[in-house]
């Protein structure tokens, strides 16, 4: 029973706990995660995906170094307990689970408001600006190439290569597009591959639904440390503006509610350049626009993969998910680069 286990793994880090609900939150792709309330407090506790995450030992290596050096400066942030042996994580039955204390927040899905476009914006700046100052030699590279498009592309043309002829029929309008945005991103991705845009520690999963909100849609901190790597800021700013902008979700299957909301991007845009103006280089400045196509045009070829590869990488709930996933990613695209002029 998933109660008994819960309770079990509670009791390597809190000495006594009376367990009142356990609520599953569904909103992550890739871990599994709860929320335990108790009668007193209340936590998130969350089981690590060891298959995406294959080097979990540097993915706690750096999820609590950054946990650390954040907390040193003040600057806010998730809080992680310790187990009673004093481990930000502990092993049970070669499971990694890690628990945090429940921040109360409002979740969003996309910035709905100017305003908290630019508090996204202003946020994501201050939080690149708080890293400055840590040491990225100390940090490893949890899943290389990570937001690598050029590997993501070719990921996926293997995916196509090796698909089941029922799937590959079904997602063949979806594979051609792909196709044929790839000759209008390459260039960009080519250049941002080639490290003129330096390379800082990064959060890699800036969706908005990881920045907490409170209720007068300031933003609390960002969760989801797994995939803070070296990066670069490019990614972390089109990855916030790919949920941020779309009108609706990325799970979204009526597609004409999915549409590029330019005025958001401009707000969101503006809320980050006024705080990082301070330490971007100018092929940061020079390149900034570019990032919003590519992390669409990455997510659309990870997710058609996924399709395409049988639903082995992210959690689904339903038959086509991935494929609906993909064709929001996709629509939103095709908004961006008409925007764009790509
Ligand atoms: C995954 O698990 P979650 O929801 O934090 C994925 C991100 C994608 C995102 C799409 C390690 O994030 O890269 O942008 O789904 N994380 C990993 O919703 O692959
Ligand atoms: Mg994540």
């Amino acid at each position: 029973m998933i109660k008994d286990k819960i309770t079990k793994i509670m009791g390597s880090f809190l000495e006594s706990c009376d367990i009142k609900e356990i609520i599953t939150i569904q909103s992550g792709l890739i871990n599994t995660t709860y929320r335990i309330n108790t009668s007193n407090e209340h936590y998130i506790l969350q089981k690590l995906n060891q298959t995406v995450f294959q080097n979990s030992k540097a993915l706690l290596h750096n999820k609590i170094k950054i946990y650390h050096f954040l907390q040193k400066i003040d600057f806010p942030t998730i809080t992680y307990l310790p187990s009673k042996e004093g481990y930000f994580y502990i092993k049970e039955d070669s499971e990694i689970w890690q628990l945090s204390k429940y921040i109360p927040s409002v979740v969003k899905d996309r910035m709905d408001s100017t305003e908290v476009a630019l508090k996204a914006g202003c946020h994501l700046a201050l939080f690149h600006k708080a890293l400055l100052d840590f040491p990225i030699n100390e940090l490893e590279y949890t899943i290389p190439d990570f937001h690598n498009t050029l590997k993501r592309h070719s990921d996926f043309l293997e995916y196509v290569s090796r698909a089941n002829d029922k799937r590959a029929t079904i997602a063949k309008i979806e594979i051609e597009k792909i196709n044929l945005f790839f000759p209008k991103i390459e260039k960009a991705a080519i250049a941002i591959q080639k490290r003129i845009i330096p390379l800082r520690v990064v959060h890699n999963d800036t969706k908005i639904s990881n920045m907490l909100f409170d209720s007068f849609g300031n933003i609390i901190c960002l969760i989801d440390y797994d995939t803070i790597m070296p990066g670069s800021i490019l990614h972390d700013i089109g990855d916030a503006l790919r949920s941020g902008t779309n009108t609706s979700t990325e799970e979204e299957i009526n597609l004409t509610n999915v549409n590029f909301d330019s005025k958001l991007y401009n707000d969101f845009m503006k809320g980050y350049i006024d705080e990082a103006i301070s330490f971007m280089t100018n092929d940061e400045i020079e390149n900034i626009h570019l990032r919003l196509p590519l992390l669409l045009f990455e997510q659309a070829c990870r997710f058609l993969g996924d399709y395409l590869n049988n639903d082995q990488y992210y959690t689904i709930y339903y038959e086509q998910q991935n494929l609906v996933r993909a064709k929001t990613q996709i629509h939103l695209l095709e908004q961006v680069c008409i925007y764009f002029k790509l």
